[in-house]
């Protein structure tokens, strides 16, 4: 999965880049405009698959993974600018907002001031202005592959102004209720104010106890009903992720934060996005797949080989807290507790499936 964290310059978005993945890119407290971006690859954390590689001993554990990518700042009404950056993002599975609260006198605001809504509102209307000229240019090419005398695709245009309209009513495409056809259709556009968001408000160190945040956080969910909320202290964040793993638990203790921002924000992007993680387990490797909630079995064994999608049987499934609960696959079948699933089966957080399968 690939997470990219965007903002305006100087809200605090390499500080996140830092915390979110425990690297040490440089922070200047002068704006940014060119360089190159920075990426880090995380695991993400989960306490499953370090139990089950205590009771398997594999020779290798996986964790899921995420790329985080960190670049320049969004500019305010310069398209061609905002485009570098719109480039190397708009793959990406989710988008990071990192809003900038804290403040702090040496560090300038690109707008001047320290305004929350503003700047969301600000970043909003860059991604959708960069999605009305990708909609602009396509029924251009529309319009020229008709005179060509090529038979234009009647349903896409329709689409098509449908999401113009919209988007001049400056509303995000996330918010579009598209049809799976239609998301499917419109997939090679690659829009951005399509891609899920979440807003990160970069807090002061003196606002980590405060009710202010609420009253912020509160203000911004009136008018973006749909888009997840965190709050996190950078600065903080990035401090703590770089300490060695033992030191960690105190620090956050200290401050009265439950767990690293790192960890909320992938599990915030999880519910976002709707995806769980399925097990396979043994000798050679335990590891975790992420996959969409409810991924019918054969399309989860797909993940790990198009040969077991091809050739599937059946599924031997047992739920996590199942196979913790009886501590080995001998109980577990005779208990009758690992069950055999066909092709169909919605597969769900924390299964423990082994494919069967014949080629
Ligand atoms: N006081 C304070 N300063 C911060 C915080 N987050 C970032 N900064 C400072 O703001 C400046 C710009 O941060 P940076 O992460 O490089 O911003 P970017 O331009 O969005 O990547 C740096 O000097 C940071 O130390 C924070 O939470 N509190
Ligand atoms: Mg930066």
């Amino acid at each position: 999965m690939k997470i990219a964290i965007t903002g305006l310059s100087n809200s605090g978005k390499t500080t996140a880049f830092n915390a979110l993945t425990g690297l040490n890119a440089e922070t200047p407290i002068y704006p940014n405009v060119t360089g190159e971006p920075n990426i880090g690859v995380v695991k993400v954390p989960d306490k499953r698959i370090l139990k089950l590689s205590e009771i398997y001993k594999p020779k290798k554990s996986t964790f899921a993974t995420i790329e985080y990518i960190d670049y320049i700042g969004l500019t305010k009404g310069d398209l061609k600018q905002n485009k570098k950056v719109f480039d190397l993002i708009k793959d990406a599975d989710a988008i990071v907002h990192v809003v900038r609260v804290f403040k702090n006198e040496s560090v300038s605001h690109p707008l001047e001031n320290i305004n929350p809504l503003r700047d969301i509102e600000t970043i909003e209307l860059e991604l959708i202005f960069a999605d009305i000229d990708l909609v602009e240019k396509r029924l251009e090419r529309m319009e020229e592959n008709k005179k060509r005398g090529k038979k234009p695709d009647e349903s896409e245009h329709k689409l098509i102004l449908k999401l113009k309209d919209f988007l001049l009513k400056e509303k995000a495409l996330r918010d579009f209720n598209f049809t799976s056809e239609e998301l499917i259709s419109i997939r090679h556009l690659q829009f951005l104010s399509i891609i899920p968001k979440v807003i990160v408000l970069n807090i002061g160190e003196e606002d980590l106890n405060g009710d202010n945040i609420n009253l912020i956080k509160n203000e911004i969910k009136k008018q973006y009903p749909s888009i997840p909320i965190l709050s996190f202290c950078g600065k903080i964040e990035m401090e703590i992720a770089q300490l060695p793993p033992e030191e960690k638990q105190p620090f956050l203790d200290d401050l009265k934060i439950n767990e690293p921002a790192s960890f909320k924000l992938i599990q915030t992007c999880y519910e976002m996005l709707g995806l769980i993680s399925f097990i396979t387990v043994g000798e050679d490797e335990v590891r975790a797949w992420t996959i969409k909630k409810d991924t019918p079995a054969v399309v989860a064994a797909g993940k790990i080989h198009s040969d077991i999608e091809r050739g599937f049987i059946r599924a031997e499934v047992i739920s996590y807290d199942d196979f913790i609960a009886l501590g080995n696959m001998q109980t577990a079948k005779e208990k009758g507790l690992l069950r055999l699933e066909g092709k169909t089966y919605p597969v769900k957080d924390g299964d423990i499936i082994n494919f069967r399968f014949n080629v």
